[in-house]
């Protein structure tokens, strides 16, 4: 490897990129397109794709893999050089006069190491630091010509690849994933009509109307600026000051004290754009549209206890779910669906459409599927793609449009204007990861860190000089044209500070949201409120916080003041004179029960306690059933190792009871076997399994013997209400009980078995 690297020049591609060894050299004014996959042997790109992680999708496949190719680094069989290309003869040693000697300063070895190490870092994001992100496609189900002409949606089967990036909000970049908060779910599509983002969250709506608040809620849920705390965290005193007194954050409260909140994992959570966008087609006609994602394996939570005590075992909860669903090939999948709806019937709605703090009912305007999306690679590099992705909502392409909405149109200026700092100037639409595969072409010139190399004199237009190029591309050759939208009234017609009447009513869907709940989802809505007002430490917030409560549902209210032991207070004045009548009072679809998803378990982490002792055999017996549904089987004992079972199957531990606690599995099977399951009985991490998995209401399977360890820990296998608890399942001879253990661990939480306080 030494010589043939030697024989080389350090970068093989450099001279096709130029054109000299390839013929590539291109003719002005012809177009550009970059290199892909070159066929000599680059040492740029991968020369060893095979042994890289992170490339489970065949090579080819995502349209993104051949332009990050140019860039692509494997320093496989290289040797180590400085920025420069000089090869380091010691990288140990700085250069000194003489070994006890001054370090000196022309050692530009050491100064290129250090100096590049010095200015690692980049400003983390505003808001959304904290993220995850992969590669995968979007592919259409059918041509929507009377919808839209959007790229992606020209064909049925077509297939955009895209980068879809998750995030928590209030968090810094190093937080925990598990902290309640709304999640980012943002999309990059690389269509071959330029990049469009799809920049949503989990949840449908916002805290705020207008994005002149949005500085004020983001100041008011980061960490507080004297002491600068709490972190990942709105359960403190400024949060729920500014909320409590911008009643039209009511309705968001709800979905961020509920479940959505705490997701199980990316895979199975919602995405929404949040407003109200348009699309438009190639007759120039548009409607408006609303984006849903609904994953494929069901929309599943974690409970608050679970989440408080996996942020501490395992801050990267959610990273490493995404990253090893991808790498062992159980992909996150999510079905696009719109909402479509014209601008008449926006009219006659209860609410208006451009107030991002309102969703639009299922049951008014159902969804329609139009596509699903898979991520199917993991990034090469956290930096470079995942911290490096710029997302923007101005960012879409011919065939869709913005709406009215006031939110939106500060989000369309702030993230290019937070990016520009970020990134370190306004080029960093060519930093790989973010630029487009459709040719990009215009007079824009230079900056910092411009990477293009602009040919020829001119860069202005009207031009002659260049033959007019690049030129305005008219309607026939999808030239971008805003949809000349007709403002209603005359005096919408007139500058104002003001908004629309229908802003000021607060209520109505908050109380829709909570009453569409099931039963456990309320008692989860109550008590994330008294939790999160309980660390509020001023009275009068707390009372007003429960004030506005009383609009939305006396019910949540009373409970939340006997929560926090005060007396009710009286409701908080309402904005609106006359409360329009909302057209849709219960709707199901809000609740995370109405999507279970596909009833399989894939992707779900099964932990198998085991120690010295055990009968192997109906262990490996279920393991080898999980792993055959697509769970994640793990043997779990005191050390991590080999077990001595006491019927001699060979039985190795993958994690031990202390590296990897109960709480992080979604299923727990306890052994068979008498000595066995006594060691285990005499270890209190045991008792910890059994109760966190008891208490998160996750199914349990016990193997004979096992059952034992079930009333050693306090746990009962029969409900509150005195019937059996289906998801405990008890399997005396060890020979029948995964199947019933299987199907309980589809159904994820029984929640049935819960109360407040836990009994266990
Ligand atoms: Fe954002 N938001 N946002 N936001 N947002 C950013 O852009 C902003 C809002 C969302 O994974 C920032 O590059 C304003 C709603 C996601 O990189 C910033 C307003 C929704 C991400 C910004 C909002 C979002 C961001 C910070 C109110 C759901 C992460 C860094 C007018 C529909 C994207 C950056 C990623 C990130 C501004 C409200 C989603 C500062 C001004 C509503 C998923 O530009």
């Amino acid at each position: 490897v030494q010589a043939t690297a030697a024989a080389m020049p350090f970068n093989a591609t450099k001279a096709a990129e130029h054109g000299a060894a390839q013929g590539l050299e291109p003719a002005i004014g012809q177009l550009v397109t970059p290199p892909s996959r070159l066929a000599t042997g680059s040492t740029l790109s991968e020369s060893q794709a095979g042994a890289k992680v992170g490339t489970q999708a065949p090579e080819g496949r995502n349209a993104t893999i051949a332009p990050l190719d140019r860039v692509r680094v494997d320093s496989s069989g290289q040797p180590l050089t400085t920025n420069q290309g000089v090869r380091i003869a010691d990288n140990q040693n700085s250069l000194k006069a003489g070994t006890r000697g001054p370090v000196l300063l022309e050692d530009f070895v050491l100064r290129d190491k250090i100096t590049h190490f010095d200015h690692e870092r980049i400003p983390e994001r505003i808001v959304h630091a904290r993220g995850s992100a992969a590669h995968g496609y979007f592919e259409s189900y059918e041509a929507l010509d009377e919808l839209t002409m959007a790229a992606p949606f020209k064909a049925a089967g077509k297939r955009t690849p895209v980068f879809v990036r998750f995030s928590t909000v209030a968090g810094e970049r190093g937080s925990k994933d598990t902290a309640r908060d709304v999640r980012g779910f943002a999309v990059k599509f690389y269509t071959d009509e330029g990049n469009w983002d799809l920049v949503g969250n989990n949840i449908p709506v916002f805290f705020i109307q207008d994005a002149m608040k949005f500085p004020d809620l983001v100041h008011a849920v980061k960490p507080e600026p004297h002491h600068q705390m709490p972190q990942a965290a709105s359960a403190h005193d400024t949060f729920w000051d500014f909320v409590s007194l911008m009643p039209e954050s009511t309705h968001m409260l709800m979905w961020v004290m509920s479940d959505r909140a705490i997701p199980r994992s990316y895979a199975t959570m919602q995405g929404f754009g949040v407003h109200s966008y348009r699309m438009v087609n190639a007759q120039g006609e548009s409607v408006f549209v609303k984006f849903h994602w609904n994953p494929k394996f069901g929309t599943h939570s974690l409970t608050w206890d679970e989440a408080v005590k996996i942020s501490g075992a395992d801050p990267d909860y959610h990273r490493r779910d995404l990253w090893e669903r991808i790498e062992s090939g159980a992909f996150p999948e999510y079905e696009l669906g719109v909402q479509v709806f014209t601008e008449e019937e926006a009219a006659r709605f209860s609410f208006d459409i451009l107030d991002a703090t309102k969703i639009v009912p299922e049951e008014l305007v159902p969804v329609r599927p139009i596509g699903r999306m898979v991520l199917d690679r993991n990034p090469d590099n956290f930096f470079a793609e995942t911290e490096q992705v710029a997302f923007c909502t101005a960012n879409i392409i011919p065939g869709l449009d913005f709406s009215n909405d006031p939110l939106l149109a500060g989000r369309i200026h702030s993230y290019v204007d937070t990016q520009i700092s970020r990134l370190g100037g306004p080029n960093f639409h060519e930093i790989p990861i973010n630029s487009p595969i459709a040719p990009v072409h215009n007079n824009q010139r230079d900056g910092m860190h411009r990477q293009a190399i602009h040919r020829g004199r001119v860069a202005y237009e009207p031009n002659s000089l260049a033959g007019g190029c690049p030129f305005q591309a008219g309607a026939a050759e999808q030239g971008f044209t805003s949809v000349a939208a007709r403002l209603r009234a005359r005096e919408d017609q007139a500058k104002v500070r003001a908004k629309p009447e229908l802003f000021a009513e607060h209520y109505n869907q908050a109380r829709l949201f909570y009453e569409s709940q099931t039963p456990a989802e309320q008692a989860h809505i109550a008590a994330a409120f008294r939790f999160e007002l309980s660390k509020v430490t001023v009275p009068a917030v707390r009372e007003r916080m429960v004030a506005s409560l009383r609009n939305a549902s006396q019910e949540l209210a009373t409970r939340v003041a006997a929560g926090l032991n005060m007396p009710l207070p009286e409701p908080m004045p309402l904005a609106i004179a006359r409360v329009p009548k909302p057209e849709v009072k219960r709707s199901l679809a809000l609740s995370l029960m109405a999507r279970p998803g596909d009833g399989s378990v894939a992707g779900r982490k099964v932990v198998l306690l085991a120690a010295d002792g055990v009968l192997g055999e109906p262990l490996m017996a279920v393991h080898q059933a999980l792993f055959e549904q697509g769970a994640v089987p793990r043997i779990a004992a005191p050390r991590i190792g080999p077990v001595q079972t006491a019927d001699g199957v060979d039985l190795q531990a993958d994690v031990s009871l202390e590296n990897e606690p109960g709480f992080l599995f979604d299923g727990l099977v306890l052994p068979d076997g008498e000595a066995g399951v006594d060691m285990l009985g005499r270890d209190g991490h045991a008792f910890e399994f059994v109760r966190d998995q008891y208490r998160h209401c996750k199914p349990i399977l016990a193997l004979g013997a096992g059952e034992g360890l079930l009333r050693a820990a306090g746990v009962s296998a029969s409900l509150p209400s005195g019937a059996a608890d289906p998801g405990i399942v008890i399997d005396k001879d060890a020979d029948s009980g995964v199947e019933a253990f299987i199907s309980a661990l589809a159904r994820h939480r029984h929640f049935e078995r819960e109360t407040d306080p836990p009994r266990v």
